[in-house]
């Protein structure tokens, strides 16, 4: 038997790394297709994350999605629309090595969290196995407890208050910073984002990272603000999305194309005195 795609996995590298205070690169998959994940997959990241709050991905197409990361040697997560145990349930048993799960404030919000990605006695997830119990060395339920990586999204004025509390729960791999919904909470314009209160709000979720030992991460519109990012310490950084990129790459082609160099009509500069 050949093992293209058999090779099993002991660990999940991306909570490994959360855990060993490196750096990981993603990017968000909005455009719900399993060829642009796959085509994604190949270039190199340490995970995708299939975004099933704000896209209207079904779950044929998540799983779908999750194959062809593995594919391309991505590891495949998701973020799922709430902290509900019937999505997080079921986004792990389609094939997700990790969640980041949005609008998590509190610290009773994360303890359901964990509770919800967790099997008995330490959660509340039903045993059914998951499509990645076929890949990995040993056995699903313990392997899933021990390695998933679990990522709460800390987007809102109430969450940055309670950031350690929060980071500091057992069974939390870290954070993800929604700089948009941060901005709504607090009273300001996408223009004023990564800049004054924002930015201040973000840097204290940083050092609620650096107190209690957790993954900081941040949703970043490029690769400068990445490498930034990285330099300051954060480690679960996704760079935009597919949907995202394809529209600037598309535009940028786009408007590179000069309308000007249309060939002139033949006889448009046709010498009107001439006889001929
Ligand atoms: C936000 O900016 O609020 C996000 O959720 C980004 O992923
Ligand atoms: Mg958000």
């Amino acid at each position: 038997m050949s093992l293209i795609g058999r090779q099993k996995f002991k660990t999940n590298p991306v909570t490994d790394k959360l855990r060993n205070g490196e750096p990981t690169v993603g990017a968000w998959l909005s455009l719900c297709s399993p060829a642009a994940a796959e085509t994604m997959a190949n270039i190199g990241w340490d995970w995708l994350v299939v975004d099933a709050e704000h896209s209207p991905v079904g779950f044929e197409t998540m799983v779908n999605c999750f194959r062809a990361m593995q594919l391309g040697g991505a590891v495949p997560m998701a973020r799922v629309p709430w902290n509900d145990i019937v999505w997080i349930q079921r986004t792990l048993d389609a094939g997700a090595m990790g969640l980041v799960v949005p609008m998590v404030n509190n610290r009773e919000d994360a303890q359901n969290v964990v509770s919800n990605m967790k099997y008995a006695i330490r959660g509340q997830r039903s045993f059914g196995g998951s499509r990645v119990a076929s890949y990995i060395d040993g056995d699903y339920r313990f392997w899933a407890d021990e390695h998933l990586s679990v990522v709460v999204m800390i987007e809102t004025v109430e969450a940055v208050q309670n950031a350690e509390a929060i980071l500091s729960l057992d069974g939390i791999d870290g954070c993800f910073i929604g700089p948009n919904d941060l901005a709504l909470s607090l009273g300001l314009t996408f223009k004023e984002m990564n800049s004054g209160v924002h930015e201040e709000a973000m840097m204290k979720v940083l050092e609620a990272c650096r107190n209690t030992g957790k993954a900081a991460g941040k949703h970043c519109m490029n690769g400068a603000e990445v490498s930034q990012r990285i330099s300051q310490g954060f480690q679960f950084l996704a760079l935009s999305s597919d949907a995202g990129m394809m529209a600037r790459a598309a535009r940028e082609e786009f408007n590179s194309v000069d309308y000007s160099k249309k060939p002139q009509p033949v006889g448009a500069n046709h010498n009107k005195g001439s006889l001929y």
